[in-house]
């Protein structure tokens, strides 16, 4: 009887442990998600509003299913499992905060492929670490302890949960998990997942992000063949042998001098020598231009990657991503790059953007092709804000001041300030007359702007006295004006709005600056891809895995878009309605006399998706 007691009350404590040791763990693992989402800032104070309320739902959503698949784990096994899931989630999500400390980033899957990087770069986790991050194991003596005690209550004796019981719950806690994630899912601003991993951490939680982190990668990565075939092989090898740079009478003329490339928010290329009311809305790159190679039949090619696809094409002259970004998608891919190539030539490479270092992946791309920092908004000194953040004039000021110690340099600047809509700008001193108050009227005081500060980078050079002895690119990344709009530059320049019109609005300009280079306009059809190979020719170096061409090298140009729409010299062709315009006049054109060498352009998509997908230039590296 004394016995049966025992027993009871025995089982009765067995029980009411196991309980809570499930809660301890769930409990525990919220604390720790929530601890994180806060000490990042990632979510911010106060802590009950409708992101952050979301993004707790979400947490609890992801550890209900969590908690649903150890359920299902042996009944000899399952308290060990919980313990060890505990261990693991403590060490990601601390490894998670110290990494976001120093990068603005957590962990992804990508990076720990670049970890010895990382290690280079944090001198001293310790001086990341603080006593609050001791909440990370505050659980674990709780939970080992509970192991024990289990242990010694359960005397050899496994207590068998019934598998019918087991089922069911696991099915309860897998369905109510999983109806609470989507239920987030669905009231989240999912519309800025596509541009940084911290909103899509800021609206469904760290462990949300973690599985949508996964799944991306496993997508790409197993469930993608990725072996080249000899054909592709072949392919590729007789693509880039026939696309070797020539030499020209300026290769190797810019040898040793520094280089700064500025891409410009936004800039089109209709804004070169125009005129407001009898005023140029950029004075200073006009100038420029007339001093430079000004490349002005160069159209941009960006595709889901907007901004970090023009970074993609001009830095590694590949096309962007069939789908998305190629710097989400791909960041540990083998690349040659404009910081690779000048790397190996001694050169200190430096990237400069005041925005988010995690904004479109850029710190792991970055680092994956060869810059050796990344200057992002928390390296700058917000003294004047503008539109996204600081402004374009202090941006630039502060980058020289970064960079002209460290000579031979290159410098990879992307302005801000004149991102759309533009309304940072509306009381902006510039005449705009009639289109005052428009969305015309305001990208064109924005533009007057970002000349202004370009002006002012060009008197930074001089002062610093790096003018004589740096080359200067200067591009534009993409429209500023969407199609939906453009009818709004057509009216301005008098002209018709039209299909053929709005393609020739689709170019952004290109101007090549060193005080060793004759000035001359250059019209050659080209893209953004033929930047770097361009550049580098300039240095004598050569570029046998670019996709782009020296544009100086060629008297036949032509621009393929990533929607398959090709631009020569000769002609444009739409790729989405096959129509096909007169390159010069906008007349329509015969497509039969064009079709075949518009196919053998556009299947350089292929050729570049290939290279993406199945990472080929580690394969083709000689
Ligand atoms: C963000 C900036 C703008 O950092 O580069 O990006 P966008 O919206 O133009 O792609
Ligand atoms: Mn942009």
């Amino acid at each position: 009887m004394k016995k049966n007691n025992t027993d009871k009350l025995t089982n009765a404590l067995l029980y009411t442990i196991r309980i809570l040791f499930w809660v301890a763990f769930a409990f525990s693992l919220f604390i720790k998600c929530f601890y994180l989402q806060f000490t990042t800032q990632i979510n911010t104070r106060p802590f009950m509003g409708p992101v952050n309320n979301n993004m707790m739902a979400a947490i609890a959503g992801s550890i209900l299913v969590i908690l649903a698949s150890i359920m299902l784990v042996s009944n000899k096994r399952r308290f060990i499992v919980l313990l060890i899931t505990d261990i693991f989630f403590s060490l990601l999500l601390f490894a998670d905060t110290i990494y976001f400390r120093y990068y603005n980033n957590v962990l992804t899957i990508p990076v720990f492929y670049q970890i010895g990087l990382v290690g280079d770069t944090v001198e001293s986790i310790s001086a990341l670490l603080k006593i609050k991050d001791l909440v990370f194991i505050a659980d674990l003596p709780f939970l080992f302890a509970g192991i024990l005690i289990m242990r010694k209550l359960k005397k050899g004796k496994t207590l068998k949960l019934k598998k019918a019981v087991k089922f069911a719950s696991a099915a309860i806690f897998l369905a109510a998990g999983l109806l609470v994630v989507s239920g987030s899912y669905r009231k989240a601003d999912t519309s800025l997942f596509l541009y940084d991993h911290n909103h899509v951490i800021r609206r469904l939680g760290i462990l949300y992000f973690h599985c949508y982190d996964t799944s991306n990668f496993v997508k790409e990565n197993f469930f993608e063949n990725k072996t080249l075939t000899a054909e592709e092989i072949n392919s590729l090898n007789e693509f880039f042998a026939n696309n070797e740079t020539p030499d020209n009478n300026l290769t190797g003329t810019q040898k040793g001098k520094n280089l700064i490339v500025v891409q410009l928010e936004a800039i089109q290329n209709f804004l070169i020598n125009a005129k407001v009311g009898g005023r140029e809305i950029t004075p200073h790159l006009n100038e420029l231009a007339r001093n430079s190679l000004y490349f002005d039949n160069l159209y941009y090619q960006i595709a889901g990657g907007n901004t970090s696809d023009a970074e993609f094409l001009c830095n590694i002259s590949l096309y962007p991503a069939d789908k998305g970004a190629a710097y989400f998608r791909f960041p540990s891919n083998v690349y040659f790059s404009l910081p690779g190539y000048l790397k190996d030539e001694g050169y200190n490479c430096f990237s400069f953007h005041a925005n988010e270092a995690s904004f479109w992946n850029r710190h792991t791309m970055y680092s994956s092709i060869g810059f050796d920092k990344f200057y992002s908004d928390k390296d700058f000194t917000l003294d004047e804000k503008l539109g996204w953040g600081l402004s374009d004039m202090s941006f630039l000021q502060q980058s020289v001041e970064k960079l002209k110690n460290q000579q031979p340099f290159y410098g990879f600047l992307i302005t801000l300030s004149s991102h759309h809509p533009y309304g940072a700008f509306a009381d902006y001193d510039f005449d705009v007359e009639q289109y005052e108050g428009t969305l015309l009227g305001n990208y064109m005081k924005a533009a007057n702007y970002v000349d202004k500060a370009v002006g002012h980078l060009l008197q930074l050079l001089k002062e610093n006295g790096l003018y004589e002895n740096t080359v200067l690119v200067i591009y534009g990344d993409h429209f500023g004006i969407n199609r939906e709009n453009s009818h709004l530059i057509t009216a301005f320049l008098g002209k018709d709005d039209n299909t053929y019109e709005y393609m020739e609005l689709q170019k952004v300009p290109l101007i090549v600056h060193s005080p060793g280079i004759e000035a001359k306009t250059i019209s050659t059809t080209a893209g953004q891809i033929d930047i770097m190979p361009t550049v580098l020719n300039l240095y004598g170096i050569k570029t046998p895995y670019a996709m782009g061409r020296d544009i100086l090298s060629t008297d036949y140009g032509y621009a393929l878009l990533r929607n398959g729409t090709v631009i020569t010299d000769k002609y444009i062709f739409i790729n989405s309605s096959g129509e096909i315009y007169d390159k010069k006049t906008g007349e329509k054109l015969d497509i039969n006399e064009y079709g075949e060498e518009i196919q053998s352009i556009q299947k350089y998509l292929d050729l570049s998706d290939l290279i993406l997908k199945k990472n080929a230039l580690k394969k083709l590296k000689k």
